[in-house]
């Protein structure tokens, strides 16, 4: 079991996608365990984007995510992070596949929806950044054998 740190992006609350990205996850088989309507701080941005420091679009991507509300979410489940990487696809929107959440509604890099952690350290690291662990259910999903 695998957890994993997802985010709609201020865009993606914006155009109403939050249910439709939700219910994608859902069917996957992942396990919702944690959820909240936020603003993101600079503070928050800074150490979420850390690895992107110094590249060009840096100071793009920390004015976009502290734009406007994010829907910060856990989800856990086996290999988590791999799955919900499959179901967003690739960053750039013109490049994911349909029947991806950004295949599907995404035309640009920029405003791609949607964020996946891209590893269990991330996932781990990010979940700190934005979450409490008392914030997260821990719950027994009876369907989760049948998965
Ligand atoms: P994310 O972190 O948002 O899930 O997306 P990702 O792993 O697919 O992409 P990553 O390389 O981690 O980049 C983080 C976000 O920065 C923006 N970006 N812009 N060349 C560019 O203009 C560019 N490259 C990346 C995207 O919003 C991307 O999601
Ligand atoms: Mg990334």
């Amino acid at each position: 079991m695998e957890r994993t740190y997802l985010m709609v992006k201020p865009d993606g609350v914006q155009r109403g996608l939050i249910g439709d990205i939700v219910g994608r996850l859902e069917r996957k088989g992942l396990q919702l365990v944690g959820a909240k309507l936020m603003h993101v701080s600079l503070e928050q941005a800074k150490k979420h984007y850390a690895e992107h420091e110094g590249k060009d679009f840096y100071e793009r991507l920390l004015t976009f995510i502290t734009s406007g509300p994010v829907f910060a979410m856990v989800w856990q489940g086996d290999d988590a992070v791999a799955a919900a990487r499959q179901l967003i696809g690739k960053t750039n929107g013109l490049e994911a596949a349909p029947g991806t959440i950004r295949g599907d509604y995404a035309i640009h890099t920029n405003y791609n929806l949607i964020h996946g952690s891209d590893s269990h350290d991330n996932a781990e690291r990010e979940i700190g950044i934005f979450f409490r662990e008392s914030e997260l259910t821990s719950y027994e999903k009876v369907i989760q054998k049948w998965i």
